[in-house]
C-alpha cells in the first residue's frame, strides 16, 4: 500500500512575480523579522488537505476536475501578520468572487470526502514569513502584483535534502 501524501490546493504565482516578491520583501523586511519562505515556495493556499491516501488523492482529483468557473485576476496589494500563526503575509484588499468560490468549492469537496476540515473563514494570503512571532512593520502600501489566474494546482508538501518543498503533482484549468 502506498503511503498518505500531505497535500493541499492552491494557486501557484508566476515565476517572475515570485522573483519580484523576493526582492521587495528582502527591501522591506527586517532580516530578523521571521524565516523567509523560499520562493519557490510562495502560493495562495486554498485548502489544506492533511494527509491523504491515494485512494482518497484520486477521488479528490476527480472532484477537483468537475469544478468549472472562469479564471479571474489576482491583485496582491496588501499586506499583514498574524501573531498567533507567527507569519506575515501579503494579500487582496479585495478578493475576486471567483477565488472565494474556487477555494469554497474545494474545501467543501475535501469536507465531504472526510478530509482535514480548516477551522474558520477562508482568509486568502502568500506567506511571506514564517516564525514572525514578534510584531514587524508592514511595509507601507503602494506595492502591487496583478496576474490572470488561469488554473489550480495540487502540491504535495515534504522535506527533501533537509527542506520543505511543495511539489506539483496535478493542475486544472479554469474555464467556463
Ligand atoms: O501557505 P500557508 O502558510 O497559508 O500553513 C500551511 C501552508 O499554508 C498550511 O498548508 C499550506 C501548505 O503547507 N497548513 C499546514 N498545516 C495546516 C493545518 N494543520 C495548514 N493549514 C491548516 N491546517
Amino acid at each position: 500500500m502506498s503511503e498518505a501524501k500531505r497535500l493541499f490546493f492552491a494557486i501557484e504565482l508566476p515565476e517572475a512575480t515570485r522573483e519580484e516578491i523576493v526582492r521587495w520583501r528582502a527591501e522591506n523586511f527586517p532580516q530578523d523579522a521571521g524565516r523567509p519562505v523560499a520562493a519557490a515556495n510562495l502560493h495562495l493556499t486554498l485548502a489544506f488537505l492533511g494527509e491523504v491516501s491515494a485512494q482518497k488523492q484520486q477521488a479528490l482529483e476527480t472532484l477537483a476536475g468537475r469544478i468549472r468557473q472562469p479564471g479571474f485576476t489576482l491583485r496582491l496589494d496588501d499586506a499583514g501578520q498574524w501573531l498567533r500563526s507567527r507569519v506575515a503575509w501579503l494579500g487582496c484588499r479585495q478578493s475576486p468572487r471567483g477565488l472565494i468560490q474556487l477555494a469554497e468549492m474545494l474545501r467543501a469537496q475535501a469536507s465531504r470526502s472526510g478530509c482535514w476540515q480548516s477551522p474558520g473563514p477562508f482568509h486568502p494570503h502568500v506567506t511571506l514569513l514564517r516564525d514572525a512571532g514578534q510584531a514587524v512593520a508592514i511595509p507601507p502600501p503602494g506595492f502591487q502584483w496583478s496576474f490572470p489566474v488561469t488554473e489550480f494546482v495540487l502540491y504535495e508538501s515534504h522535506f527533501a535534502g533537509g527542506r520543505l518543498r511543495y511539489t506539483p503533482v496535478n493542475r486544472w484549468t479554469l474555464s467556463t
